[in-house]
């Protein structure tokens, strides 16, 4: 969102502006952007959040990101706020082995899978919403929840499709977009029950270093409390 909202385009005040930092809200998107720093090995600062309290909408967050959403990501004296295109941005600069250049063979085969993890990511959302956010039953509908869940599915089965024939979903190899979507598979797992093949895929994903460096610490707030969640009876 650079020349969007007024914290996009400036360094944080007091901060050392070219360090990289990032506001994180464990096991949210924001998960995706930690694992790719720890692929990376870049040094930077982690800012945890909880998402449960006031973090989010305290005036000091507001100067980082207006919309009270995490991720957000401090790099090269700017702040950004979406996980995708700090993906990109963070392999252009840091990682070009986990990019694909403009003009590069795949280039837009990655391009589709870095924005299809928000496709996979909505549904996500909105079953965590209705699942943990909506804490009284009354407030729920039953019938969206079974919509979105059913529609999760079917964003998975793109996935799955890829991933029954190779290890990553770029034929050479891992790469950005398993951050992207491998979060958006591991996490869709606590709403939808996963194939075979997805299973393998997010194993994969969960055994490299990086990943388990990007759990959550002891005594961090956690956005999941349960495994997975049933739906409720119609
Ligand atoms: N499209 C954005 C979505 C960011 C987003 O909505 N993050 C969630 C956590 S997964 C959040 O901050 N929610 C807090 C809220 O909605 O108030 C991205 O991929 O970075």
């Amino acid at each position: 969102m650079a020349g969007g909202p007024p914290a996009s385009g400036g360094p944080v005040a007091g901060a050392d502006e070219d360090a990289i930092v990032l506001w994180h809200v464990p096991l949210s998107r924001s998960m995706r952007v930690l694992w790719l720093l720890n692929e990376l090995e870049v040094p930077f600062s982690l800012r945890v959040l909880d998402i449960t309290s006031k973090d989010m909408r305290a005036a000091e967050y507001a100067a980082i990101h207006p919309v009270g959403r995490a991720p957000a990501l401090q790099v090269d004296g700017s702040v950004i706020h979406e996980s995708g295109a700090i993906i990109e941005y963070l392999c252009e600069t840091r990682g070009r082995h986990l990019w694909r250049a403009p003009g590069a063979e795949g280039r837009l085969g990655w391009l589709d899978w870095l924005h299809f993890a928000e496709t996979i990511g909505q549904h996500i959302a909105n079953l965590t919403q209705s699942h943990l956010m909506l804490r009284d039953p009354s407030m729920r509908s039953a019938t969206v929840m079974k919509l979105e869940t059913a529609r999760l599915g079917r964003t998975l089965r793109l996935v799955e499709q890829t991933v029954e024939g190779q290890d990553w979903l770029m034929a050479g190899g891992f790469s950005g977009v398993d951050c992207a979507i491998g979060w958006s598979v591991w996490t869709a797992r606590r709403f939808v029950r996963l194939s075979p093949a997805l299973e393998g895929y997010i194993d994969r994903c969960a055994e490299r270093p990086a990943f388990r460096a990007a759990l959550p610490g002891a005594g961090e707030p956690v956005l999941y409390d349960r495994d997975f969640y049933e739906l409720p009876d119609a």
